[in-house]
């Protein structure tokens, strides 16, 4: 049976219009996502939160009478609640309290597939769930009171907590030997590196759906009309016009309040972000709240340190956007683009080309019959911009990497 939920938001003075109706909007959605469904909605606008309830008390008395001998047992906040806020409202409303970190931990948690995934999630609730063990105990012994209050209820607790810190420990350290495995396939994969261009956006814009373009294949990378249908990333090879080939990879969406403990999880997943050759900021133009989302994404990629790394936006979906949109944004020299039906590809795989060969360097020389073996070097790292067969072998004039012409420029005569 799918259970019934009741979603509960604050309006604050002085919040954008529209943004609180699209946080609310996306709540359900994430309520849809974790298997529930919302059939009540609940909000107060106030000055400020409540230190105790985060609402006023007298409007989770109101909620509580409206979800009482319905089939509602889960109250979902859409603001974090403190360990205190959370015991307090679940008191008052004898029902099931989430907060919206909860609420994305739950769902990471039934998505993660891989070995790291699990592992990283199982962290970020654990962190999640420390500071609440203590709040339960603290008001367990504020409730019993004075004497006997330091009987076998504290040992619990502490035995509980003590048990926690250690997992947190060896988690930290599994997920560290995961990270610095796959650090060590990456360089060992590639002696002469190749750029890596990494694919983020908000959740559910179509970051998937457009590397399964990219690479010609329909349902090889896993899309689907879902927040965080992705949490591994996926790496792939995709070739460029000019014939270059270059890594692109797709990785878990961003969302507005991402829970700190999630992003501290998941740096080693997200720090395939941060080691990028360039960035492509795909964001979905028929989102009503696109701006808000573009604004979310900015934020997660300073966090991670990314800020400085080349990027290019595009808008995608661009089959669902009015005519007019589409013409303002196009005016303003940005790519517009669907991963659907592969409108704009060809022209935002030019762009790539264009903006990686800036750091290049131009290079002609003779490749002789006896190196044909860095061949394949050549045509995985460079722009080939003229290739002559000759007597000695091959003539080349490339734009190339300067690190990569370095290793290589050894074995050839200029
Ligand atoms: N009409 C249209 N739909 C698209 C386009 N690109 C993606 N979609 C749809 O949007 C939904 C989400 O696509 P995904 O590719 O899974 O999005 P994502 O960014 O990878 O999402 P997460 O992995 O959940 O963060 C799917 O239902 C896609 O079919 C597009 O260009 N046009
Ligand atoms: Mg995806």
């Amino acid at each position: 049976m799918i259970e019934q939920v009741a979603t509960v938001g604050i309006r604050l003075p002085r919040e954008q219009s529209g943004r609180f109706e699209s946080l609310m909007e996306e709540l359900k959605r994430l309520v849809e996502t974790a298997g529930g469904e919302v059939v009540k909605e609940f909000s107060q606008a106030r000055p400020r939160k409540d230190p105790a309830t985060l609402i006023g008390k007298g409007k989770i008395e109101e909620i509580q009478q409206e979800i009482a001998g319905t089939g509602i047992k889960t109250v979902v906040f859409d603001d974090d609640l403190t360990p205190a806020q959370q015991k307090n409202i679940e008191k008052m409303l004898r029902a099931k309290v989430v907060d919206r970190t909860r609420l994305i931990l739950d769902i990471f948690a039934l998505r993660a597939r891989s070995r790291e995934g699990q592992l990283q999630i199982e962290l970020a609730q654990l962190n999640y769930l420390v500071p609440r063990l203590t709040g339960a105990w603290r008001g367990y012994s504020q409730q019993a009171g004075g004497i006997g209050t330091r009987g076998p209820g504290e040992k619990k607790i502490e035995v509980e907590r003590r048990y926690v810190r250690e997992r947190i420990k060896r988690l930290k350290k599994e997920i560290e030997d995961v990270r610095q495995h796959r650090e060590r396939a990456r360089v060992g994969r590639q002696k002469v590196p190749i750029p890596q261009i990494g694919l983020v956006g908000y959740t559910n814009v179509g970051k998937s759906t457009l590397l399964n373009s990219l690479i010609g294949k329909i349902d090889e990378v896993y899309a689907d009309d879902k927040l965080f249908a992705t949490l591994d990333p996926t790496t792939r090879r995709v070739k460029l016009p000019a014939g270059r080939t270059v890594l692109f990879t797709d990785t878990v969406g961003f969302i507005q309040k991402l829970p700190t403990e999630l992003v501290a999880a998941f740096r080693a997943t997200l720090e395939e972000v941060a080691e990028a050759t360039l960035l492509i900021h795909v964001v979905d133009a028929a989102a009503h709240d696109w701006v808000e989302q573009q604004k979310t994404v900015l934020e997660v990629i300073k966090t991670l340190g990314a800020e400085n790394i080349p990027m290019i936006t595009v808008f995608n979906k661009i089959d669902l956007v009015p005519e007019k949109l589409r013409q303002t944004l196009e005016r303003k020299d940005n790519y517009c683009i669907s991963g659907k039906n592969g409108d704009g590809l060809a022209a935002l795989l030019a762009a790539i080309e264009k903006k990686l060969d800036g750091g290049l360097i131009e290079v002609a020389f003779d490749l002789p019959h006896d190196k044909q073996r860095l061949l394949s070097d050549i045509y995985r790292t460079a722009h080939i911009l003229a290739q002559k067969s000759t007597a000695e072998g091959t003539h080349f004039r490339l734009l190339i990497d300067p690190a990569n012409w370095k290793k290589m420029s050894h074995d050839v005569s200029e």
